[in-house]
Parts: structure tokens; sequence; C-alpha cells
């Protein structure tokens, strides 16, 4: 791993998936400098990484996050899809319309997001949705970037077949589950194989979290018409 700072100030880089000492391989990089670690990705599962420079909470709230999939050695059941949700939310001092909106430090430390979203944009999975073919088993990797809040993933008309609760894939999955908390900073696999043609909504059913965009739709074949959320 090398992280490149081409940026103003200090970044770093914090991986979730790494056993490693964090006052060395997570350390400040400064502004036009780079740094070079090593892990090995001995724990399988799906990850939250992050920039971990002081304060963690505005690094993280201004986008400084992603997910790594470690797959396990022995394969987890075959999916014919498979999709990355990272969830997070955002806290804006302005609309963005008249000039480009920053970070509300204050609306982050109150937990009073403006948007909240799956990949960074609100509802963007609601204008685009993802897709499957009916009887496929489509698997969704989730993790809660946060900065703060966590995701109830739920997908509506179905049910979980295979749930790996905070992404540990050394257990067999829950079974038949239907919603399963996401804490911000943690991940799951989620298994569902959807017979019926139809929209599917995937969401956050803490169901603010839904108003304010962290909700999508899985179209299952060809479908007409508009969401039921
Ligand atoms: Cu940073």
């Amino acid at each position: 791993m090398t992280l490149v700072n081409g940026g103003a100030i200090p970044h770093s880089i914090d991986f979730h998936a790494a056993r490693i000492a964090p006052n060395v391989a997570f350390k400040d990089v400064a502004p036009g400098e780079s740094f070079t670690f090593r892990f090995k990705a001995g724990d399988p599962g799906v990850y939250m990484y992050h920039c971990g420079t002081k304060p963690v909470l505005a690094h993280i709230a201004n986008g400084m996050y992603g997910a790594i999939v470690v797959d396990p050695v022995k394969p987890l059941p075959r999916a014919d899809k498979e999709y990355v949700l990272v969830a997070s939310e955002w806290y804006l001092d302005g609309d963005g319309i008249s000039k480009p909106a920053s970070l509300s430090m204050d609306k982050a430390r109150a937990m009073a997001p403006d948007w909240t979203s799956f990949n960074g944009y609100a509802n963007q999975y609601v204008t685009h949705p993802l897709t499957a073919k009916p009887g496929e088993t489509v698997r969704f990797y989730v993790v809660a970037a946060g900065p703060t809040l966590d995701t109830d993933f739920h997908v509506v008309g179905t049910i979980f077949d295979r749930a790996w609760v905070n992404a540990d894939v050394t257990n067999p999955p829950q079974n038949g589950v239907q919603t399963v908390s996401v804490p911000a900073g943690g991940g799951g696999i989620f298994d569902v194989k959807i017979d019926e043609p139809g929209l599917y909504p995937f969401v956050s059913h803490a169901f603010a979290h839904v108003d304010l965009g962290q909700v999508g739709l899985l179209k299952v074949g060809k479908v007409e018409g508009a969401a039921s959320h």
C-alpha cells in the first residue's frame, strides 16, 4: 500500500483488514510526501478503510473512505452478481447551489446529516437501479463508513438467504434474516435470491436515512413502473 498525499494537509490510511501497529502504518503523511507499508490480508470479510488523521470525523465526513473485500481461502457459495455498497452520510454548510458546499463540523458533531448515501450519492440507485435476473443469487458487500451513523440493511420484498453478520465468514451465515445492523466502521455480506421479477428497494431501515437518500433499487428481470418505497 502506497499513500501519496497530493493534498494540502496531512492524511493517512487506516485499513480495518490489517493487523498492524497503527502508529507506524497509519501515520500521517505530509503534503507532497508518500508512505508505503505492507500487510497480509489474512482475515476474510469486507472491511472499511479510511483516513485516520485528526480530526478523523472531518476526514471521513469529507469522503476519505472505502471498502476492501478479502476473499476467504475456501470460497463462499457462488453468487451470480456481486455489489459493494459503502454507506455514509454528508454534513454540509450550504446547499451547494450558489457556491460549493463544504463540511459543517457542527452538523457532523450533532449527527444531523443533510444526505445519506450508498457509494457517495443520495438516491443514485433509485434513478439507476442495480440489476439481476430472476433466480440469480445477488451478493451485497455492505460497509457503513459513517462517519457516525449505522446502517440497518434490509431488502424490501425478500429475506436474506445468507447473512454473514459483521462480515464474519469464518462461521456459517445466518439464514432467513430480515434486517442486519452494519455498525459504523463495520461490514456485512448479504445474499438474496429473488425469483419474481420486480423492483426491490434496498435500504437502511432506519427510515430517516431513506428520506435522506440511503435507498436504492434492485431491478430483477424486466420491469415497468415505479418503486413502492
Ligand atoms: Cu485525511
